[in-house]
């Protein structure tokens, strides 16, 4: 149900609550997990081993694996006009996601800001074009457009501090008692209220997932190959390209180049795929 690093939290299947560690002191496990333990004190236990994962979302760097849940059907990548959100990381968020095999999805929040949102919300067209839902609601206001998205479903909510995950949460479930921050916009930064996931259940077959702002999202446990594949827009261009180990940077008779020329949102998305191409060996996760 919730993740500390080397603590979890586990609920039992008839809802008792353990505070558990894991067998080793391994970091292998995440919220989500569907795990068996063993009985240490009252309230308490030793995680003994992890159950089959259909779906596992993680970052890596050249040095570190960093789980985000395990088990969940769909990512729903929250963004908002206010801190402003970072583009880039939105593009490896959906990556990551679709590599993973989960259904990513956009949330715009913060609509009651309605001209930095309605900006907002046109340069997420692109997105929708490639076929990402897109849900934009104000987690203040109203939180009902997400909740026949929700049903059935675990989700995961990601995206950077401050987009209002944590807030979604509290709408969505009114006795959440999730921590927000109420002070950080000054800065145009968010402040990394949430420190752990956390599992809010909805109802009998549907729940949500809480999670620390990401700054970064590394993917070097995919290949260049891989995340290529993954952007929608170019993935059918791939193995067009003059040269078959083409870098699609400043080789004649580039497949994607020619595509992106003169269309400034493609020309970004394609900076994203070479930047994930470059072996990046900043620890950075
Ligand atoms: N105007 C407006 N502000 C919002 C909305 N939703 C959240 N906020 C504000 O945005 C700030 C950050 O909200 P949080 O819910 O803590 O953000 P978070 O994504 O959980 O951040 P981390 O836990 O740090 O990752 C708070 O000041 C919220 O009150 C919204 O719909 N409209
Ligand atoms: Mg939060
Ligand atoms: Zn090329």
């Amino acid at each position: 149900m919730a993740s500390f690093g080397r603590r979890f939290e586990v609920t039992l299947q008839e809802g008792t609550a353990l505070k558990c560690v894991r067998r080793g002191k391994r970091t292998d496990v995440a919220c989500g997990d569907k795990v068996d333990v063993a009985l240490t004190g009252p309230g308490e236990g030793v995680i003994e081993s992890i159950h089959e994962r259909h779906t596992l979302l993680y970052r890596a760097d050249a040095w570190h694996e960093k789980l985000l849940a395990a088990n969940v059907d769909q990512v729903l990548v929250v963004v908002a006009p206010e801190p402003s959100y970072s583009d880039e990381l939105l593009t490896r968020t959906l990556v990551a996601a679709d590599a993973a095999g989960v259904t990513p999805m956009i949330v715009l929040n913060k609509t009651d800001l309605a001209d930095a949102a309605a900006r907002a919300k046109e340069s997420l067209q692109y997105y929708v074009e490639l076929g990402y839902p897109l849900i934009t609601l104000s987690a203040k206001q109203n939180s009902d457009a997400l909740r026949p998205i929700l049903q059935n479903k675990i989700s995961l909510l990601v995206g950077q501090s401050g987009m209002g995950k944590s807030t979604l949460i509290n709408a969505l479930l009114p006795d959440a008692g999730a921590r927000t921050n109420d002070i950080s916009t000054a800065l145009d930064s968010g402040r990394h209220t949430t420190t752990n996931a956390r599992c809010y259940p909805l109802n009998e077959r549907s729940a949500i997932i809480d999670s620390p702002g990401l700054q970064e999202f590394g993917l070097h446990h995919l290949s260049s190959n891989a995340t290529e594949g993954y952007f929608r827009e170019f993935s059918g261009l791939l193995g067009q390209c003059r040269f078959q180990d083409c870098r699609h940077q400043n080789e004649p008779g580039c497949a994607l180049k020619a595509f992106a020329a003169n269309n400034p949102q493609r020309e970004t998305r394609l900076r994203y795929l070479i930047a994930l191409q470059q072996v990046d060996r900043t620890p950075h996760y």
